[in-house]
């Protein structure tokens, strides 16, 4: 616990961006000192994105200047200071000293390791360190531990709907808006040809930004990903900004078009703020009130267009469904979690991932978007890149790091069950019900990529054949012992065995040959 009359080094990390955070509660304005530092050791750990450390360093500097003109002490560690120490704990350790403070405050950190080191501060600073709850999450940790004790499976579906119901969100006497708790089926239509898609929101970047730019082309450059136009909003302002005019311009379409994907048109439907969300410009509770809002307005007034529910219902489901549960089960699972291999996958990630250098046109798209702009939305995350190291058999290891890396909204805490839970199964369907594999037919219904592919998709072995088509059956081949039990599989195995064992044969040779080449990095 902290204790008012000493005076506290206040610790806001990059990802706890908020006003409001836990670490900031109660602070004495004249004497307490915040602390924000861009260390070494944070931002190289993994080699993030370029254009994630643009974002991270840059919202970190605007926060800091926000907290000085509302009148706090703030001490702004830059990357390129004579005095900067490296890590999180050796500056907290230097600022306690150089401010004389006597006790450290904090907010639970995004990720198990981080958690960790700060459970160790109290005895190496040799200070209190209260390391306080964070709120901004709709659940508890401790809650969502109530939740899953004693269930022999755990689903998002039921954990999303206590969430519906803590909140009291689109609920109507006791039951769910419009009669259904999920509007999924609603959200799988394709892209029509003549559809218009909004620009998505993109900002200048301003002088700070411009600074952080070339401070990344000097440090990082090594690091993954492109930084040219760079146009991410980097306060709680132009979070809100991009927000608003998804739901002015987007949210309609959200619902339908969410699996959706096309070629060059990396943002479609979708929000774009999870930079925002997970670095803590925005949070989740201000953002479900204000969709929510935006929704009951529309349907109350003739004079607006009604808002569909599957959109509305659908993108709640995202934030404090999905989002709430991920993290929920990385901190019910961890440290266990993260060495989880239940299919045993050992192959090492294809240079391509970092090149997009592959004929498979989708992987090529999802890759190039990545590198350009440290974003992909779900589904290409999901049924493209992830599908392809789910039925490739990537080392789970590998594919975590790959994604941890390259996408500017990753923490661990949110990452590692999205990879190792929903893409690869490594959990063991702790996360999904079952392994989101798909042959290439998935991915020709829900895009045009296949239209500009040198693969051809409907052709399923042989010469031009998509691999997507004959990695699935060498993947549902290879792990028959495991999946057929479960009773979502059942069909699909039912399916193989009634092939004719020629097709099969010739699915499982041309898979053992492209897998080949992918060890060898070949061009495939
Ligand atoms: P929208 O499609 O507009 O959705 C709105 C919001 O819902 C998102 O901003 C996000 O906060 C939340 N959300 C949606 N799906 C999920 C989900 N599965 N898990 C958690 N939150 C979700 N999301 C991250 O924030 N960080 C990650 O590191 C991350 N890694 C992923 C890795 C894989 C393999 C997969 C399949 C998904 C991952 N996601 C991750 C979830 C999702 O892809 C992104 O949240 C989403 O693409 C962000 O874009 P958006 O803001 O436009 O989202
Ligand atoms: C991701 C990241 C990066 C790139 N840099 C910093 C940093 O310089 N200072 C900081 O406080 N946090 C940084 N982060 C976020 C942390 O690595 C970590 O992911 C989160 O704080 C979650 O615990
Ligand atoms: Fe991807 Fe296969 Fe379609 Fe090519 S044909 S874009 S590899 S699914």
């Amino acid at each position: 616990m902290s204790d008012k009359s000493l005076k506290s080094l206040r610790l806001v990390l990059a990802d706890q961006l908020t006003h409001t955070v836990a670490a900031l509660q109660g602070i004495d304005a004249e004497h307490d000192v915040i602390l924000l530092a861009e260390v070494r050791s944070e931002a190289s750990y993994v080699k993030h994105h370029k254009k994630k450390i643009i974002y991270l360093f840059s919202a970190m500097r605007h926060f800091a200047q926000e907290l000085i003109a509302l009148g706090y002490k703030v001490h702004y560690t830059q990357y390129l200071d004579d005095d900067n120490q490296g890590s999180l704990e050796a500056e907290v350790a230097y600022r306690l000293k150089q401010y004389d403070c006597d006790q450290v405050i904090c907010t639970f950190p995004g990720e198990y390791r981080v958690h960790q080191d700060m459970l160790s501060w109290s005895d190496t600073l040799g200070v209190d360190v209260d390391i306080r709850a964070d709120d901004r999450f709709i659940a508890t940790i401790e809650e969502f531990a109530q939740w899953a004790d004693g269930k022999k499976q755990l689903r998002m579906e039921f954990f999303y709907r206590e969430m519906r119901r803590k909140l009291n969100c689109l609920i109507q006497d006791g039951q769910p808006e419009g009669g259904k708790w999920n509007y999924d089926a609603d959200n799988r239509a394709k892209l029509p040809k003549d559809i218009h898609i909004p620009n998505n929101t993109q900002f200048a970047p301003d002088d700070i930004t411009q600074t952080v730019i070339e401070l990344v082309k000097t440090e990082f450059n090594d690091h993954f990903g492109d930084f040219a136009d760079f146009h991410y909003g980097v306060t709680r302002e132009q979070a809100f900004i991009v927000l608003d005019e998804f739901i002015a311009e987007r949210l309609v379409n959200f619902g339908q078009f969410q699996d959706a994907m096309a070629q060059d048109e990396p943002w479609l439907f979708h929000s774009h703020i999870s930079f925002y969300l997970n670095s803590g410009l925005l949070t989740a509770h201000e953002i479900v009130a204000r969709i929510e809002d935006v929704y009951y307005t529309h349907l109350h007034d003739d004079t607006l267009p009604a808002i569909p529910l599957n959109s509305v219902e659908g993108f709640i489901r995202q934030v404090i469904g999905w989002r709430e549960y991920v993290r929920g089960l990385y901190w019910y699972k961890m440290p266990e979690y993260v060495e989880h291999n239940h299919l045993n996958a050992q192959r090492a990630l294809p240079d391509f991932f970092w090149t997009g250098k592959t004929k498979m046109n989708c992987l090529s798209q999802c890759i190039k978007d990545t590198k350009e702009n440290a974003y992909a939305h779900h589904i290409q995350r999901l049924m493209v890149l992830g599908n392809f190291a789910l039925i490739a058999g990537l080392s789970p290891k590998a594919v975590n790091e790959w994604y941890l890396i390259v996408y500017g909204d990753a923490y661990e805490w949110v990452e590692l069950p999205n990879v190792s839970g929903m893409v690869l199964y490594a959990d063991g369907g702790m996360l999904a019900s079952k392994p989101y594999a798909a042959s290439g037919a998935y991915i020709n219904k829900m895009s045009n990529y296949c239209k500009h592919c040198e693969y051809k998709v409907t052709t399923k072995t042989g010469e031009g054949a998509c691999p997507f088509n004959y990695l699935y059956w060498d993947f549902l081949y290879r792990h028959r012992e495991s999946l057929a039990n479960n009773h979502r599989m059942g069909m699909i195995y039912r399916t193989m065995d009634k092939m004719a064992p020629e097709k099969l044969n010739n699915a499982l040779a041309d898979a053992d040959t492209f897998l080949i080449k992918l060890d060898n990095n070949d061009m495939v």
